[in-house]
């Protein structure tokens, strides 16, 4: 296995519900290093352009909205196998459907507020950690 970086974004109802300090525990504690961090609010066009690849689903308006309705934490994070063990750690897209122990199992409310976003790809996760840090953000 090689070290490598993944991408998330704590999602706005995590964040607007105090969860943020309890979910970056669990990242750290299953051994990922954060190599950027920061707080922002997306407006709904570009949290539109982060999501590009959903425009033609049906969901894509709502989650458009939900992106943008108060501030996300974006990070980017490192560690061997950084993609394929992040999604496991954050479970699956549907909560009702997440292993006990993971973050959207102890956190998402909904399929659609599922509290937390991760990478599906190293090649996404440069181009999505890329969309919201400088070079010289990342450590
Ligand atoms: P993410 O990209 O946020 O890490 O989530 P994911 O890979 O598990 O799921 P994806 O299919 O990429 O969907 C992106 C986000 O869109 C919302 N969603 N709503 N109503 C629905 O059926 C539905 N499906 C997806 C969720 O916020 C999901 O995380
Ligand atoms: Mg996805």
């Amino acid at each position: 296995m090689t070290t490598n970086r993944t991408f998330t974004m704590i999602k706005p109802d995590a964040v607007a519900e105090g969860h943020s300090g309890a979910i970056i525990k669990m990242i750290e504690e299953a051994g990922f290093r954060i190599v950027a961090v920061k707080k922002v609010q997306l407006t709904s066009e570009r949290a539109g352009q982060f999501y590009a690849v959903h425009s033609e689903r049906p969901f894509y308006q709502g989650l458009c909205a939900y992106m943008s309705s108060g501030p996300i934490i974006p990070m980017i994070l490192e560690k061997d196998n950084a993609v394929a063990d992040f999604r496991k750690l954050i479970g699956s897209t549907n909560p009702a459907q997440a292993e006990e122990g993971t973050i959207r199992k102890r956190f998402a409310k909904s399929i659609e507020s599922n509290a937390i976003h991760g990478s599906d790809s190293d090649e996404n996760a440069k181009i999505e950690g890329d969309f919201f840090f400088a070079g010289i953000e990342q450590f």
